[in-house]
């Protein structure tokens, strides 16, 4: 009956798989996703067909699946279809393409009935779960980032989220070159970031960097769990 909170996928199928099986992910537990399981790795089309099939699976909307919702609307702007290609979305475009349409629009109504934040009670302590960062919109809560200095805006809740990888928090760039190479020479992986204001799970999963790792997070004792 335990609570996982992952972050951003990315479509690295493997890895999110790969960590089911770390987790022994049953269908006892639940499995909270921050959104962005979809783009720059492969396999983003099939793991939200495989999600849409969890009961036990709650998925919030990430900036990417917002971007693809936009991009397969009749109304899609010129802004709105530059705005999904140059973001990594070719191998989930390919993907969507290869479903009947009947497929096609079970993806979209999925996507598009996705909440943009969640506030779950584990064992006393409450969570407020979100992509970015809590915003009174969609637009702000899947694409706001946060600074290491950002304080949460929603009292008696952690804040927990995705989106801003880890790495790109840290400033200015020679610092987080340093941090980087240090890891990397350590043989080691980027690691969830607690500050005073929120946790951040997005440990790159998806990007071409050798530090990356999918993270995920047991909301009952706040255990740590890396892929
Ligand atoms: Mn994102």
């Amino acid at each position: 009956m335990a609570h996982y909170v992952m972050g951003d996928i990315h479509g690295e199928a493997d890895r999110f798989h790969a960590m089911l099986e770390k987790i022994r992910f049953s269908e006892e537990d639940t499995l909270i996703l921050l959104g962005d399981v979809i783009d720059r790795g492969p396999d983003g089309i099939a793991l939200l067909l495989e999600i849409m099939e969890m009961p036990n699976v709650i998925m919030l909307l990430g900036n990417h699946e917002h971007m693809m919702l936009q991009y397969l609307s009749p109304d899609a702007t010129s802004t709105e279809i530059r705005r999904w290609s140059r973001n990594g979305n070719a191998p989930t475009l390919a993907a969507y393409l290869k479903q009947k349409a009947k497929v096609q629009r079970r993806i979209r109504t999925y996507l598009g009935t996705r909440p943009t934040h969640l506030e779950l009670e584990v064992n006393g302590s409450r969570y407020y779960m979100v992509h970015g960062f809590p915003g009174d919109n969609v637009h702000d809560e899947v694409w706001t980032r946060p600074t290491m200095e950002s304080e949460n805006p929603i009292p008696d809740c952690r804040l927990i989220i995705g989106h801003t990888k880890v790495l790109s928090m840290i400033q200015p760039e020679e610092k987080r070159i340093a941090y980087a190479m240090e890891v990397e020479d350590k043989g080691e992986h980027l690691e969830i970031l607690h500050t005073p204001g929120f946790v951040n799970l997005d440990c790159g999963c998806g990007y071409d960097i050798p530090i990356k790792a999918l993270a995920c997070i047991r909301l009952d004792d706040m255990n740590e769990i890396y892929v």
